[in-house]
């Protein structure tokens, strides 16, 4: 069902927080439920955070209520944001990898092996440079509230430990629906199928393609170890999850009522962070029991990031060279 978008010229601040959009102007408020939509199953992290999200909303707000939807029930993540863009779906917490879709300067998070480790993930994302890139989605009819975590990604496959390039050669990598995802591993020498996350065990499970890759997490709650039996430390590029509010919606609340949502998001987010990491650590334990786990040799990664920057050239104009050069610049910084 549509919802109407508020048509009251209504121009009293929004309330929201810096990381808020500030522009979009507030509405009459009253009684909503906000429905999220996440890709990923109850046991995961992100879904305990959106629970802590609901906590929030509900102890600061009267009128406002929060319904969670995982696995995908609602949509995938591109059609989640193209609800919202829509207005008939209030928030979403995609990774950030589709939204290139919409936004090509978010293709600087898709660059292979520029992010070292989660200290720097941090600094970079709730620095300025997070913070523009929160307000970058506004154009799209997006508000961009929060920085969450999906994590550094792994691959899993069904074939054969990978321990160098030479063993990525020619593997069915299924990836996110990302251009420069499918160019890096074309690069590394695979045959990689983009495709919608909640496509995905399947896919693995009827063998139409021979791996994957994701943070820990999803790999062990998503169940792959029942279909892939390796996987492989390649921590090849970290993937932010962006909490998006649709803008055609947000228009219609109240200043207060953004203002408890733009703070929960940002407190869920910390909650998230924190517990997403002690989740990664411990399903690579359960990891190394359930599949082989196989290292990348040393000095093998140097040959990855070799292969990969024609990948890096080739996307540098397409994501704006200026974005490109900031954001490995406040990588350097955050080092
Ligand atoms: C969940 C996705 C997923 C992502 C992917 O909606 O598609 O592989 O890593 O976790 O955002």
């Amino acid at each position: 069902t549509m919802v109407l978008a508020a048509c009251g010229g209504n121009s009293s601040s929004t309330g929201a927080s810096e990381k808020g959009s500030s522009d979009s102007a507030s509405g009459e408020g009253g009684k909503r439920t906000l429905k999220v939509s996440i890709g990923v199953n109850d046991k995961h992290p992100e879904y305990e955070a959106s629970l802590k999200f609901k906590e929030l909303v509900e102890a600061e707000s009267d009128d406002l209520t929060v319904e969670v939807y995982h696995s995908g029930q609602i949509a995938d993540d591109r059609s989640a944001i193209e609800m919202l863009q829509f207005g008939t779906l209030d928030i979403t917490i995609p990774s950030t990898s589709p939204l290139v879709n919409f936004i090509p300067e978010f293709g600087v998070f898709d660059l292979p092996f520029t992010v070292p480790n989660e200290e720097v993930a941090d600094k970079v994302l709730d620095g300025p440079f997070g913070d523009k890139m929160l307000e970058m989605v506004d154009g799209q009819g997006l508000v961009g509230l929060a920085w969450w975590e999906n994590g550094f990604r792994n691959l899993t496959n069904d074939v054969k430990p990978v321990a160098t390039m030479e063993d990525v050669k020619g593997l069915k990598i299924r990836t996110m629906e990302n251009e420069i995802h499918l160019d890096a591993w074309k690069a590394l020498g695979a045959n990689p199928t983009p495709m919608a996350f909640t496509e995905l065990f399947t896919a693995l499970q009827q063998g139409t393609i021979d791996g994957q890759e994701n943070p820990y997490p999803t790999i062990l709650l998503s169940k792959y170890p029942e279909v892939q039996k390796h996987v492989s430390n390649t921590n090849h590029v970290y993937t932010p999850f962006i909490f998006l509010f649709s803008k055609k919606i947000w228009e219609e609340l109240s200043a207060e009522q953004q203002e408890v949502i733009a703070k929960a998001a940002v407190e869920a987010g910390e909650f998230n962070r924190q517990r997403n990491r002690e989740v990664a650590d411990e399903s690579l334990e359960t990891l190394k029991k359930e599949m082989t786990f196989t290292e990348i040799k040393d000095g093998e990664f140097e040959k990855f990031q070799e292969a990969v920057k024609p990948v890096i050239d080739k996307y540098k104009d397409k994501i704006g060279a200026e974005i490109v050069d900031e954001f490995l610049a406040e990588i350097d910084k955050a080092k």
